[in-house]
């Protein structure tokens, strides 16, 4: 530009205008102004920006990527901004509790010896209780703090006085009958052999790839890896497999990085990380698992900052803790499986820590699901972050409903039969399915259709299949007029699980059946007919055959493990397979991490007595992690020992 002195006008400076000078000031400022704005646009990552804006809940965020994600989430994330938060009071208040809670466990670590782990060769006949508090042989001193008089403790000690059996149970729930026991010896070596290849083609990826002889990182844990360890942890320790579980431990210690930057789906991540970890603690009583999972549950609250507090499915695991909502689910709302699948591991977190944040925000979740209108009664399976209203009325309780009311009747045994609100919630809800998604086929196969917006889909799904197990352990509490019903209700559905497996050529399921156009649980679809080691069925079986000791469900349970071997087992590892109406296997070559923590955990149990994982004192969460009920009045009791008198592996 050139500025030069016009006749007549006063002029200063560099003899400029007035005007002149007015427009030169206010370009300056305009572009001081945009450079200062531009920061906002820059990537987390650069460092500008960290030194001149303070950190944000509620920054803009980009697309994430890609194909590889989790169960209920099949596309990519969605572009999703969380502003309008109106939790700011309470995102202030979980970041002091934040740090208060890193001080605590470092003050923790360092100021008392960790308890010393419970190991399962150790406890064959010992009582849980009073045995425990004996200073004898590898016996463990009972400290004061352990006793209850630091309150800010979690105290393993009293807690393990709580459970009315050893973990374990007698014997390690090893079966009296020779033919049930060698049984369960096949499910261990599979295991074995699973594991094994794992760690030789494998370690510390996420999956192992059996037929490329490689391991799997994905997306679906934002970074985070080993998550076929983390899932085995539980079922390497319950079958004793003792070396097994010490590497994996090792490894937990050495090489779990919880400082991961990428994007995690909130749901995978807690039920395979955080449910892993907590029943690794809390069987083992190994300190590394509690400090772990703290540190990893902390890193999960930024999702739940959104206008209602119902979180998103993706989360950032880096500082910046940005949320998204999967970029398939309709008009950036959440998933009900997703968010309705926290609450067993969120009130663990608060156990463990003593911080009620996490109790705070599941809590919050109910809150909103108890509020909203229900159409029919029913839940559907989308709902708005924002707004906190339904965004589409499909109904299902296989894929994007199934765990959440799972969740429900489990909330309530966890808590000792204390949580009123999700037994009310869950029998309300079980009754409305019976009344809208309960069908008969023309062959008298009991299935649960979905429904969208009224209309009936005649399809089930495997994964809708755990709903045999869950319909049984809820059969009990339920209204005593209804009890057997859902018994037999339970019993139905489970038979029909089994005979989509039955009408197989592999005795393997499709991913989905139907019962329309002459189909009777057969999938009709060429895309529906995988089976990737999904567990539900099993899982059906392992609950019928211990509220019911029929043994067909063992029977059953057999047929799967013969057909795992001759479809499934490769020279390297288990894979899925394509089709499972041919036997001529075609391999996914993937062993998925849910097949060591779910399909052969469930098998072992089904072959083992049922004092192995009591269902008296465990519940499972989705991912079969077996976390304790939670008995209050026993914790907070002086003695502890509430329960003590009947504390014995008998
Ligand atoms: C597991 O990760 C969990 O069981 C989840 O609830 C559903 N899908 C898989 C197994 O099929």
């Amino acid at each position: 530009m050139v500025f030069r002195k016009l006749p007549g006008v006063s002029a200063s400076g560099m003899g400029l205008r007035l005007s002149q000078k007015f427009v030169f000031l206010l370009f300056l400022s305009g572009l001081v102004t945009l450079c200062f704005g531009a920061l906002f646009f820059l990537p987390d990552s650069v460092r500008l920006k960290r030194i001149f804006l303070p950190k944000s809940d509620n920054q803009a965020v980009t697309v994430g990527s890609e194909n590889d994600v989790g169960e209920h989430s099949k596309k990519m994330p969605r572009e999703q901004t969380a502003k309008g938060d109106s939790t700011t009071k309470l995102k202030i208040l979980s970041r002091k509790q934040s740090v208060t809670h890193e001080a605590r466990t470092v003050e923790r670590s360092v100021g008392n010896k960790p308890p010393e782990e419970w190991n399962p060769s150790r406890t064959k006949t010992e009582p849980v209780g009073r045995a425990r508090e004996s200073v004898t042989g590898e016996e463990r001193v009972t400290t004061s703090t352990q006793k209850g008089q630091n309150k800010d403790i979690f105290d393993f000690e009293k807690f393990k006085q709580c459970l009315l059996k050893a973990p374990l149970g007698k014997d390690n729930g090893k079966p009296s009958d020779p033919q049930t026991l060698q049984r369960r010896e096949k499910v261990k070596e599979m295991m074995k052999f699973a594991w094994d290849n794992y760690k030789l083609y494998a370690w510390g990826k996420n999956e192992l790839r059996p037929s490329s002889r490689n391991g799997h990182i994905g997306n679906m844990f934002g970074g985070l890896r080993g998550a076929s360890i983390v899932d085995s942890l539980d079922t390497l320790y319950i079958m004793g497999l003792m070396e097994e579980y010490e590497e994996a431990k090792k490894w937990v210690e050495t090489d779990l990085d919880l400082n991961s930057n990428g994007e995690a789906s909130l749901f995978e991540v807690n039920i395979r990380y955080v449910g892993g970890l907590l029943s690794a603690y809390y069987l083992t009583g190994a300190e590394v698992f509690k400090r772990k999972v703290l540190e990893l549950g902390e890193k999960l609250l930024p999702a739940f900052n959104t206008p209602t507090g119902i979180p998103r499915g993706v989360i950032n695991l880096g500082s910046s803790g940005t949320s998204w909502s999967w970029g398939w689910a309709s008009a950036g709302s959440s998933i009900l499986a997703e968010f309705g699948s926290l609450h067993l591991e969120f009130m663990h977190l608060t156990e463990l820590s003593h911080n009620p944040i996490y109790t705070e925000k599941v809590m919050n979740i109910r809150k909103v699901l108890n509020k909203i209108e229900k159409p029919h009664g029913l839940y559907p399976n989308f709902l708005s972050p924002v707004s906190g209203n339904w965004v589409q009325h499909h109904v299902s309780i296989g894929g994007l409903g199934d765990s959440f009311y799972e969740y429900l009747i489990k909330s309530y045994l966890m808590s000792d039969k204390t949580d009123e609100d999700a037994k009310t919630m869950y029998y309300n809800a079980l009754e409305a399915i019976e009344t809208n998604l309960v069908q008969k086929s023309p062959g008298g196969l009991t299935y649960l259709a979905e429904w969208r917006g009224g209309i009936l889909d005649h399809k089930m799904g495997h994964l809708a299949c755990f709903s045999g197990g869950m319909v049984g352990i809820g059969a009990d509490d339920g209204p005593q007029e209804k009890r057997q019903h859902y018994l037999d209700l339970a019993a139905e559905i489970t038979h029909t699980c089994h005979e989509s497996y039955a009408r197989s050529a592999t005795k393997l399921g499709p991913e989905a059946f139907r019962f329309d156009a002459g189909a009777e649980a057969t999938a009709t679809r060429l895309s529906d007919r995988y089976y990737i080691l999904r567990p539900e069925v099993i899982e059906s079986y392992m609950y019928m055959w211990r509220l019911t000791h029929d043994p067909k469900y063992r029977q059953w349970g057999w047929e799967a493990v013969e057909a795992l071997e001759k479809h499934c087992r490769t020279e390297s590892g288990f894979s899925g397979i394509r089709d499972v109406y041919s036997s001529v296997a075609s391999h996914d070559n993937m062993q998925q991490s849910f097949f060591l923590a779910e399909t052969l955990k469930y098998l072992y149990m089904l072959f083992s007595d049922d004092d192995l994982l009591s269902l008296e004192d465990w519940v499972f969460n989705t991912e079969a992690h077996p976390l304790p009920v939670v008995r209050k009045n026993c914790l907070q009791s002086e003695t502890g020992t509430q329960n003590a008198g009947k504390s014995t592996t008998e």
